[in-house]
């Protein structure tokens, strides 16, 4: 009941340890297993409810705003709105008065707004004026096609499209390739992926640079790497101790990929590479690697428990899949960069150049004219004088 009460609420933030915990209670209920029920358990029951919903609540409101600015290409509330975000998750303590909040960092007068909202009415007007907009839900709808991003969901939106039948049908909307795949393999790549995936896609490639370029070094990357348990793709860096030689990488492993019939799209955007653009001091800018963004065919009989994890029948689904190509002694700033999370990233470079005086992207740190130089992520972290943090630190 309390589980079912919960999901009703539309809730996603809920804590495992929570759930855990009511599971064991209702379970032991239904099977009729004496509880020993005592009031403080239920003061404790109700307490950690209020708490759950409280603190679900926000970071659901939060994930909302977030959205909506990054749909809507407004750069400072999107990012601080992010950082608020970061900081009430890492909270070892949940909000439960306004006490307090104006010591937090990063959590500014529009959050606390939100704060105090949900504290009194347990909503946020704002909140749901957005989700019943209609230009969200339409950006929303449009940008979760693979190609799509905010300035083509606005533009179709703007046009008076509002479903993808109408986008279809438009004898004057011109879908690039990367597009007319994002809708093909729609339902497949809205799905995102589990870890299983994540990792029978890793046997894959990983067979595939083996058997293409025995010397190279392939490593999972981005959020998979981070130990997150769901992606919308998986991401891997290629790389190989012979100079020059990792431009040639992705053609090779691109090649395999078609040879065993696995590759369904890719663009293939080779190295700009040169000296004088690095480090970069945007964010949002790409690197300069060679790269390439795919969809693969993943084979059902490769995931671990593979029967529920393809649709029945078709014995395989479409999976996105990324390569990025650095030469090797750029590979440790790649890692770092391409780890993540984006939040993470955006912070460690702030860091570096407001406490540190230093510039860092994804090619290389810059200090006082000079470029320092790493070999793992460890000496990346060093240099900026910070203790080093395991990718599963790095979630914010
Ligand atoms: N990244 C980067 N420069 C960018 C964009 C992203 O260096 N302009 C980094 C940050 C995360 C990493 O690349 C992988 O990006 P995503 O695959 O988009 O994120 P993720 O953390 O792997 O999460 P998911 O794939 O589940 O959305
Ligand atoms: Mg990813």
């Amino acid at each position: 009941f309390l589980w079912e009460w919960l999901k009703g609420r539309g809730l996603k933030n809920l804590p495992t340890m929570h759930v855990v915990g009511i599971g064991w209670f209702t379970e032991s209920m239904k099977e009729g297993r004496p509880v020993a029920v005592e009031t403080r358990h239920l003061i404790q029951v109700r307490y950690s409810l209020s708490t759950i919903c409280l603190s679900s609540l926000l970071q659901d409101a939060l994930e909302v705003l977030v959205e909506y600015h990054e749909l809507t290409e407004i750069e400072g509330p999107r990012v601080a709105y992010s950082r608020a975000a970061s900081v009430l998750k890492s909270l070892p303590w949940t909000i439960e008065s306004m006490g307090g909040t104006e010591a937090l960092p990063c959590v500014g007068e529009k959050t606390r707004t939100l704060i105090q909202e949900i504290l009194q009415y347990g909503r946020s007007f704002e909140v749901e004026k957005i989700l019943a907009d209609e230009r969200y839900q339409t950006l929303k709808l449009f940008t979760s096609v693979f190609g799509v991003g905010p300035k083509t969901a606005d533009k179709w939106y703007r046009r008076g499209l509002r479903s993808f039948s109408q986008i279809l049908a438009d004898p004057d909307v011109q879908l690039n390739r990367m597009q007319q795949n994002g809708f093909l393999h729609y339902t497949d790549l809205s799905r995102g992926l589990s870890a299983a995936e994540a990792r029978a896609v890793e046997a894959v490639v990983g067979e595939t640079v083996r058997t293409v370029a025995p010397n190279a070094r392939v490593v999972l990357t981005g959020g998979f790497r981070r130990g997150k348990e769901f992606g919308h793709d998986v991401d891997f860096i290629v790389t190989t101790a012979e100079p020059g030689r990792e431009n040639s990488l992705l053609p090779l492993i691109m090649g395999r990929l078609e040879e065993q019939g696995l590759l369904l799209f890719q663009a293939h955007h080779p190295s700009t590479l040169a000296l004088k653009k690095i480090p970069c001091r945007r964010f949002e800018a790409m690197d300069y690697y060679s790269k390439c963004f795919l969809i693969l065919k993943l084979e059902g009989s490769r995931v671990q428990g593979g029967g529920q994890a393809v649709p029945a029948g078709r014995g395989w689904r479409a999976v996105r899949v990324d390569l990025v190509a650095p030469p090797i002694e750029r590979f440790a700033f790649t890692q770092l960069g391409w780890t993540g999370s984006k939040q993470f990233e955006r912070d460690l470079r702030r860091f570096a150049r407001v406490e540190r005086n230093m510039l860092l992207d994804n090619h290389a740190l810059f200090d006082k004219n000079q470029f320092l130089a790493a070999v793992t992520e460890k000496d990346i972290f060093a240099h900026l004088g910070l203790e080093y943090m395991e990718p599963w630190q790095r979630n914010a």
